[in-house]
């Protein structure tokens, strides 16, 4: 049994790549968290597509569901103690839309090494079938970095209502990108004793300016990563 998760959780996650559903809180706190979500877009005049990723940067209340303590512990369960957060998007799919999400693997744009990165999809909004949720294959976890359409996807949302999840990809601090661009992260648990990432600051509010400072430094990086990263895990497959 560990902090969150049980045994044949913790078994389920080795064997298939994934675990769910987990109750990180309540649909409450999730409609909390929605409302400040939609606050920002408004105050924003919408959020861009960089600044719906990293959004824990800028915004304290993303900061404070990457720090939540029954998210971290169920992340414990499987990375151990000491935890960055690598990355952060907010998967936003509008009713009735189209949009969908073709199949790939993280791992192509991550550079990890090693790959050890677990990803929390934090749900905001209910996230089922009919609103295009994650689809994953089973097992697919296992089978190395493949060129081609692998392990998941999410269709398109086909409810009257907003499909909103952050997908928080957290990582063990002894893991370093493969990248000759340094890439920043958040320490959000334990201590940092490899120092491969320059360590990002929690905002103090909202929009403030030295989280958006750092979030535009933070983006300015991570596309220069994804530049070299890309190209080369696609000649390697
Ligand atoms: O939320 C989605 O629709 C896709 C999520 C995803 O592909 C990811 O987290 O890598």
């Amino acid at each position: 049994m560990g902090r969150m998760l049980s045994a044949g959780q913790v078994d389920a996650y080795a064997r298939q790549g994934y675990v769910s559903p987990v109750e990180a809180f309540s649909p409450r706190q999730a409609r909390v968290y929605r409302d400040l979500l939609e606050s920002a877009e408004q105050a924003g005049g919408g959020l861009s597509a960089d600044r719906r990723r990293k959004m824990h940067l800028y915004l304290k209340w993303a900061d404070e569901i990457v720090r939540h303590p029954r998210v971290l512990d169920a992340v414990q369960d499987l990375i151990g103690p000491d935890i960055l957060v690598f990355h952060l998007t907010c998967w936003i799919k509008e009713p009735c839309t189209g949009a969908f999400v073709s199949w790939h693997q993280d791992s192509t744009y991550f550079g990890l090494e090693p790959a050890q990165h677990v990803t929390a999809w934090v749900a905001l909004s209910p996230s089922n079938e009919e609103s295009g949720c994650v689809q994953v294959v089973p097992g697919s976890h296992a089978r190395g970095q493949q060129r081609h359409s692998v392990f998941h996807n999410s269709m398109p949302n086909r409810s009257a209502d907003r499909r909103i999840g952050l997908g928080i990809s957290y990582i063990p601090t002894h893991c370093r990108c493969d990248s000759r661009q340094r890439l920043s992260a958040s320490l959000v648990r334990g201590v940092d004793r490899h120092g491969n990432f320059d360590l990002d600051p929690a905002p103090v509010a909202d929009f403030d300016p030295q989280g958006l400072r750092c979030h535009e430094a933070a983006m300015r990086r991570w596309h220069a990563a994804r530049a070299e990263l890309i190209p080369k895990a696609n000649a390697a497959a």
